[in-house]
């Protein structure tokens, strides 16, 4: 089933033209906002200048500081009294990112979200348990509206007190799950532990808000017996609803009526040719609170181009790589996150919890991977358990060409996450 037909199966042609008409509305409501109105003074561009993509592209970046140096509104196009509601990520530096929604903005959100939902699977008739955090997090409200407008049932249960979520999610037959993909994980191994998966009637999953790989959608869909899938977004932008998978699962649909996206070299800024892989930039195009132009994601992803078997004609986002300043370097090989999890939830002899330590040591970086066992048995025969770490060193160095040692621990000992979770500590950063 397909949200609203007529955009989403539009010919390309007609959604550029969607977009370039939506851009120059776009740059007029930029202008008001003194920042952008600076930067196209300094071009010598007026909003009305901007007639092709290839213009916009004479716009610098937008990134993540220049909404810190902002703070809280400076970014708003609109006045108080248009905005109706606050948003805020809270990051893990400085200030958090702020961002202002109009009463429009709020109905846009609604109506990215509907689409991707529906092309995930989700229906009128299902159950939705929301087990995102509640509250200046984009991702629990932003799919509550979207879930409500195509006629589901949301259960607003936030995240945290995982039992008494398996215990609703039993009593009120959740067939929908909206969370981070590592929240879920978590869920599952606590719903079996409750030997509550029989009486459980989950089909959907809606999982985003962080990087997971096709390993941990696999361990996801089994152990819940769903179809998984992934949505994108961010604060800056609206939050989640910038794109989401359909049932085939081959990258996520972006709603580029809403958005336009870029791929740059995050090295040099430059713009890369369709199909490679890069950071992603994105304008916003209908966004009046607080629209974005250029912004940098950080997001490492690849546009896809060829056509998907669901009739959506837009293009799509490969899954994540990781972010780029989530990229670890160490001892000059690069290594994404992205990679070891790949890796580790592949063996069927650990969990699907792990934890990246990275330190320096006499001015070397080092990095160790922690990892947890699935039967605890297993620490008591030394040679097995050596083979076990073994071999799980030699695949990671195929992977990511690097030593990584890998401790493993007993089951249940590594933190778990309600929300994103955090998976690598840079001692180095201290
Ligand atoms: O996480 C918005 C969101 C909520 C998206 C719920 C999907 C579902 P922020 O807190 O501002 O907003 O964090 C945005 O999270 O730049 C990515 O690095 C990361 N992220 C979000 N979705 C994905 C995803 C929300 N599907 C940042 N895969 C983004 C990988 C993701 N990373």
């Amino acid at each position: 089933m397909i949200w609203n037909e007529k955009i989403e199966t539009m010919d390309r042609e007609a959604v550029r033209a969607i977009q370039l008409e939506r851009l120059r509305e776009t740059m007029k409501r930029a202008y008001r906002v003194p920042f952008y109105k600076e930067r196209m003074d300094k071009i010598g561009m007026k909003p009305e200048d901007f007639k092709t993509f290839e213009d916009l592209q004479k716009m610098p970046f937008t990134v993540k500081t220049d909404l810190r140096d902002h703070y809280p509104y400076g970014l708003f196009a609109e006045p108080m009294e248009n905005i109706v509601r606050i948003h805020a990520s809270s990051g893990t530096t400085g200030k958090p990112i702020v961002a202002g929604y109009t009463r429009n903005d709020l109905e846009n959100w609604a109506e990215c979200i509907a689409r991707l939902i529906t092309a995930a699977g989700a229906r009128r008739s299902d159950i939705a348990q929301i087990s995102f955090g509640y509250g200046l997090f984009t991702g629990a409200l932003g799919l509550h509206y979207g879930l409500e407008k195509i006629g589901a049932a949301v259960v607003p249960i936030s995240s945290g007190n995982t039992e008494r979520q398996i215990n609703l999610m039993r009593d009120f037959g959740s067939t929908v799950l909206v969370a981070t993909p590592s929240y879920a994980m978590h869920m599952a191994e606590v719903a079996e532990r409750m030997g509550a998966m029989k009486d459980i009637k989950l089909r959907v999953g809606l999982f985003g808000a962080e990087a997971s790989t096709e390993e941990m959608r696999a361990k996801l869909e089994e152990k819940w017996g769903i179809i998984a899938t992934e949505n994108y977004g961010l604060t800056e932008v609206m939050g989640p609803g910038v794109a989401g998978e359909c049932e085939c699962k081959k990258g996520m649909h972006i709603n580029e009526d809403h958005f336009f996206c870029e791929i740059i070299n995050p090295e040099t800024g430059e713009v890369l040719p369709e199909g490679e892989q890069g950071e992603m930039v994105i304008t916003t195009l209908t966004k009046e609170g607080m629209p974005m132009i250029r912004y940098r994601t950080r997001d490492i992803t690849r546009l896809i181009t060829e056509k998907c078997a669901c009739g959506r004609t837009s293009l799509r986002m490969e899954k994540c790589k990781g972010r780029s300043d989530d990229m670890l370097i160490i001892r000059g090989v690069n290594v994404f996150p992205s990679q070891i999890e790949s890796v580790l939830l592949g063996i069927k002899e650990i969990g699907p919890h792990y934890e990246i330590e990275v330190d320096r040591e006499n001015y070397m970086d080092k990095i160790e991977v922690k990892v947890e066992l699935i039967e605890s048995s297993l620490l008591d025969n030394f040679a097995e358990l050596e083979n076990l770490r073994r071999s799980i060193m030699a695949r990671l160095r195929v992977v990511c060409q690097l030593d990584i040692p890998v401790k493993l621990v007993s089951p249940n000992t590594l933190k778990r996450f309600e929300g994103k979770a955090k998976r690598v500590v840079d001692r180095r950063k201290d």
